[in-house]
Order: structure tokens, then C-alpha cells, then sequence
């Protein structure tokens, strides 16, 4: 019998002991049964379920290494900003997270609440699921932790405090390099589809243009310490069903530039979108789909930027942020982040370490390389045009653009 008092990987049956002898939510007698379940880069995810009651719950916890490769290590306090940030996005955001219960800084997990009525975002994308509340569900997350985390509404010596407790240097390293540097030279770390080096290296490697955006970028987001961002905040991340939306995952949370996270959220619907015009037959559901994809991305950045801008003018407390002028200077400079942070994710998935399904489950190998194509021709034009990619109808044009560039590449 282990006693949990000094820190391991548990196994399945280690975390339905954990359940049993340290929480308090299964009754004595409870006929527990564990899976894990986590598919991500990362963590382990164990599914504790109690046959005699129903009850279920999910304990996750932190491993010294990622799961995608033993190269990246990545401290298990990462546990404990995920249960913190959990806590406060409930708070910020009430509903559209998972409820925590509890936190073990010596086990590196902590427990939630189980949302298996729910389901992977990216998964249900994939088959072609539609969900019409996730734009509105989103925008509201997005506007309110981004916002009331940041100095516009926070007192900014609470806000530095707040900083500090969310300070994420092994994560961010991740996203420094994976997403801000590896996919814009022939880095060995990359992982890329035969086909799509060469459009690599003509669009991306030869364009200094570009990869002095990139740096720019790159040294924005390790100084930029605007807003409480989740940071990682793709379809991986986010359960759906029909009327609920729950961001998961946090782990990757720091004080950076809000638009990370509202590109993230863009840049893969992009994906989405590209998975279905690639692989779904000619005909009226490929067209329902397609058209509400289409719809949601530019739902994601109009709604983001109405909410965000109704919060600012109720909620801003710091005197100059009031002046004329401030607040759509400000929102601006998110839009534009955002943008660009759309095309550095649109091109880090499709040629990093750690790609999605959207496109590697495109069998046909002609119709992956035009998704792959689409994505990196879009991903270069939200970096570099990101003055100019303000609204929904924007991204939207860059998207039709990039299919008929690809086309003919
Ligand atoms: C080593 S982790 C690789 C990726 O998985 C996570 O979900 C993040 O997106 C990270 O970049
Ligand atoms: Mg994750």
C-alpha cells in the first residue's frame, strides 16, 4: 500500500487507492474502477468511477517529463497553476470551466470535477459536429479572464502578485520554442510531411521578412505581461456539448499577451475547417459544415472584440485607460496579436514536434498536402498583414485566399 507521502507516476490502480484512502468523495465500500484517459502531450489522466453510485471524478496529475517525448522537462508545479488558475477562471468566468476539489502538492495532481458527458472539441470537429453556442461560450471566457486579470480593471500591485504566483518558465520554453521559433527554420525537431518541406522552406525558411516577425513576436510574447492567459487554448482543450462549453487544461497559464489566446482558438477552427474541406463529400452536409466553421471564425473575433470592448468600458478602473482613444487602441493591438498568433500556430502544427489530427488524419496523401499548404499560405499572411486583420470578415478573407493560392502553388 503506498501512502502517497513522496512523489510517483501512479498507475491506474495507484490512483484508484489514491481516491479511496485520500479523498473525500467515494463512500466505504465504493466499488471503484480506473482508466486513464489522457491523450495529451503531457499529463496523465485518471477516470475513477464508482460502480456502486455513479459517482465519477478525475484525478490528473503532473509527470517530470511529457508524455510526447522525455526531451521536454517540464516541472510538476505545472499541477499546481493549473488547479490555481482553475480557481480563478471559475471565478472570472463562471461554467466555463471544470470544477477543482482539491490539490496535492506533494503528488503533483489535483481533482475535478468529470465531464465525460462532454466531449473533445477537436474529436467532435473531426466528425463534423456542430456546436451553436461555442462562438458566444468562447468570446465570453476569452473577454473576461483576459480582461479582468489584466491592469485595465486589476489593482497593479495585486495584478504583479498575481504575475508572480503564474510565473510558467518550463511551458513557456515549450511555447517559445515550438511555437515561436522551431517551425521557421529546418530545425531536427521538426516533424514534417514530405510534401510540405519544400513549401517550407520557399514560403517560411527564405523569408527574412518574416522571420524578423517572428522574433518580434517571439520577444513580445516573453515581455508582454498583459493578461492571464490560458495558453494553450485549442480544440484539445475545450469540451463541447450542444449547450455547454468547458475550457480545460490550463496547465500552460502565465502573464502574456492576451491575443495568445484568442489566436489559438481561431487558428484551430482554421484547422477544422481545412480537415472538412478536405475530406467530406460533395453535398449539402459538407456545405452545413463547412458554412458554420466558416461562420464561427468570424463569430470568435467579432463577438471577442463586442464583449471585450462592452467590459472594458463597464469595468476599467485605471484612470488613463479612460481616455478617448485608449480602449480601441488597446483592443487593436489584441486583434492584431491575435491574428498573428493564429498564423504561428496555423504553421508550428503543421510543421512542429506536435501536430493535430485535422491535418495527419487526411489520408489521402495529394489532399494533405493542399490542407498543409493552405495552412502555412494563411499562417504567413496572419503574421505579416496582422495590422490589417482586425475582424471576422478579415480572417475569413485570408482563409478563401489561401484555399485558391494553394490551389494553384
Ligand atoms: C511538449 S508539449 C507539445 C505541445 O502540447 C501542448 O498541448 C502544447 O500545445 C505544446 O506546445
Ligand atoms: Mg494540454
Amino acid at each position: 500500500m503506498g501512502d502517497f507521502s513522496k512523489y510517483f507516476t501512479m498507475t491506474e490502480a495507484d490512483a484508484v487507492e489514491y481516491a479511496a484512502t485520500r479523498l473525500d468523495v467515494f463512500a466505504p465500500g465504493a466499488r471503484l474502477t480506473c482508466k486513464e484517459i489522457g491523450d495529451g502531450n503531457l499529463n496523465f489522466v485518471f477516470r475513477i468511477a464508482d460502480e456502486n453510485s455513479g459517482r465519477s471524478i478525475i484525478i490528473k496529475q503532473a509527470g517530470p517529463v511529457a508524455r510526447i517525448s522525455d526531451e521536454f522537462k517540464v516541472s510538476p508545479d505545472r499541477n499546481r497553476i493549473e488547479y490555481e488558475i482553475l480557481r480563478v477562471q471559475n471565478e472570472l468566468a463562471p461554467g466555463l470551466v471544470p470544477n477543482v476539489y482539491h490539490y496535492d502538492p506533494v503528488m503533483n495532481c489535483c481533482v475535478m470535477e468529470d465531464l465525460s458527458d462532454h466531449v473533445i472539441m477537436r474529436k467532435a470537429l473531426l466528425e463534423h459536429r456542430q456546436f451553436p453556442l461555442f462562438a458566444d461560450h468562447i468570446t465570453t471566457f476569452m473577454a473576461n479572464t483576459l480582461l479582468l486579470t489584466s491592469d485595465v480593471v486589476m489593482n497593479h500591485k495585486d495584478k504583479k502578485v498575481q504575475a508572480g504566483r503564474f510565473i510558467n518558465p518550463d511551458l513557456c520554453e515549450i511555447t517559445e520554442d515550438l511555437v515561436y521559433t522551431e517551425p521557421f527554420y529546418d530545425c531536427p525537431r521538426n516533424d514534417i510531411f514530405p510534401p510540405t518541406r519544400e513549401v517550407a522552406r520557399r514560403l517560411l525558411w527564405e523569408d527574412d521578412r518574416l522571420l524578423l516577425e517572428t522574433a518580434k513576436l517571439k520577444f513580445a510574447f516573453m515581455t508582454n505581461a498583459q493578461s492571464l492567459v490560458h495558453g494553450d487554448l485549442h480544440t484539445g482543450s475545450i469540451f463541447v456539448r450542444p449547450d455547454s462549453t468547458k475550457v480545460i487544461d490550463p496547465e500552460f497559464a502565465f502573464y502574456g499577451p492576451a491575443g495568445y489566446d484568442v489566436g489559438n482558438v481561431i487558428a484551430n477552427l482554421i484547422f477544422a475547417y481545412v480537415n472538412a474541406r478536405q475530406t467530406m463529400a460533395e453535398g449539402e452536409d459538407k456545405e452545413r459544415h463547412i458554412g458554420w466553421v466558416l461562420q464561427t471564425i468570424g463569430e470568435v473575433a467579432d463577438l471577442f472584440r463586442d464583449k471585450f470592448a462592452r467590459l472594458f468600458e463597464e469595468r476599467a478602473t485605471e484612470r488613463v485607460a479612460r481616455y478617448p482613444g485608449f480602449a480601441g487602441h488597446y483592443l487593436d493591438g489584441i486583434m492584431r496579436d491575435a491574428s498573428a498568433v493564429t498564423g504561428l500556430e496555423l504553421c508550428r502544427r503543421t510543421l512542429g514536434i506536435a501536430h493535430v489530427k485535422d491535418l495527419t488524419s487526411i489520408a489521402d496523401p495529394d489532399k494533405r498536402a493542399e490542407a498543409e499548404r493552405i495552412c502555412l499560405i494563411a499562417g504567413k499572411t496572419l503574421i505579416l498583414e496582422r495590422d490589417a486583420i482586425l475582424t471576422g470578415k478579415d480572417y475569413l478573407d485570408v482563409v478563401r485566399d489561401s484555399v485558391a493560392k494553394a490551389a494553384s502553388w
